[in-house]
């Protein structure tokens, strides 16, 4: 703690990892609610990490910051998610003249737009387009990016939340850009994340030694730190998923359910159920909170629902740096060498002991 010699206000230095400090202002013991006392702004953050990299050129950083601004863009759209609605209603154009579009497209659009002008990027796959997309010319960069732009679809339109996916790779320099380039093992990624638009915007990325957290501002415009280092939870105290999927389940599903549930005791419950139905946000909850999310493959047609490239491995390398798992049932998500873009997987992340516990069982079987 610091006293400011010109002014009644004290710095109070709350965490400090590595080279990042997080300094909060408070007026003699009072805590004060301007934006800048929030704590580091998500570019002054990653311009933090970059100077563990003597030898970085930058791009990263630069790359990381402009899928913040991404995120803005479609959060501000996601905000006004029911006025496009009542506008697409009135027929293909709203009142300015504006093509309407659907809120999927628009968040596939602005990732492209604004990855393609970072100047970082050599190739993306999005959800939202069957091929991936090349950047031509002096606008190429030195990074590959996955992302779903909106996903939890089903949720878009009734105001529940939803979120953006990311994850990125190293291109290998001088090599021409094919599909091999894009099929990598999450393994590979040198930095994930997602952004969240639910109470509020929330923007959480890893560069493989922390997971951080970001909290939009609206006021400031800003992605301010707001958790730090996040480690998942050990402990399974919410299960997730959606039970309805019981017909299709193999075996070892109820298996590890009531094991899971079992754990009750009679007179305190210590595991709940949350499922929202967006992915990425029943994940960032069980971050937070402690978790397991479970998407297994159907029994019957043996296939998964959830994509690897875009959805799988950027949580799951998540997951993975925050000290959780996430697993087919048979191998680490992280290992799973694609096939194809738009590959399906089963998926257990959560708690690395009840992740393990599943693939166990799945053997037992
Ligand atoms: P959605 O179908 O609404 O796009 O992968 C997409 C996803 O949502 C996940 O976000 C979500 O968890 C899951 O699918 C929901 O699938 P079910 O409706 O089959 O439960």
């Amino acid at each position: 703690m610091r006293d400011d010699p010109f002014t009644d206000q004290v710095w109070t230095q709350v965490s400090w990892t590595g080279r990042l400090p997080t300094l909060f202002r408070t007026t003699k013991g009072q805590h004060m609610s301007l934006a800048a006392d929030f704590g580091l702004t998500l570019t002054q953050h990653v311009l933090a990490n970059q100077a563990d990299h003597p030898d970085a050129r930058g791009q990263l950083s630069a790359l990381l910051t402009q899928i913040g601004v991404a995120g803005k863009l479609i959060s501000a759209q996601v905000r006004r998610a029911g006025l496009i609605e009542v506008w697409g209603a009135t027929g293909e154009t709203n009142v300015q003249g504006e093509r309407v579009q659907k809120l999927d497209q628009i968040a596939n659009d602005t990732m492209i737009e604004v990855l393609r002008r970072s100047g970082c990027v050599a190739a993306m796959a999005s959800e939202e387009e069957d091929d991936f997309v090349v950047v031509e010319g002096e606008a190429s960069g030195d990074y590959i990016v996955v992302f779903d732009p909106l996903d939890g679809s089903s949720n878009i339109d009734v105001g529940v939340s939803i979120g953006t996916i990311f994850g990125i790779y190293r291109q290998t320099p001088s090599e021409k850009v094919s599909l091999d380039s894009i099929l990598k093992s999450g393994r590979e990624q040198v930095a994930a994340g997602y952004i969240v638009y639910g109470s509020s915007t929330v923007l959480v990325y890893s560069a493989g030694r922390t997971v951080d957290c970001f909290t939009l501002d609206p006021s400031s415009g800003e992605f301010f730190l707001t958790r730090q280092d996040v480690r998942m939870p050990s402990r399974t105290t919410l299960l997730s998923l959606n039970e309805c999927n019981e017909p299709y389940w193999e075996t070892w599903v109820p298996k590890l359910l009531s094991s899971v549930k079992g754990r009750n005791e009679p007179n305190h419950r210590t595991v709940s159920a949350r499922h929202i139905g967006s992915l990425v946000v029943d994940f960032h909850r069980n971050l937070v909170k402690g978790g397991l999310y479970l998407y297994p493959i159907n029994a019957i047609s043996g296939r998964g629902k959830l994509r690897l490239l875009y959805e799988c491995n950027p949580l799951a390398f998540i997951a993975e740096v925050a000290g959780g798992a996430a697993s087919d049932g048979h191998t680490a998500i992280l290992d799973i060498k694609p096939e194809k873009l738009h590959q399906r997987v089963g998926l257990i992340i959560g708690p690395a002991d009840d992740v393990a516990l599943a693939e166990t069982l799945i053997n037992e079987a």
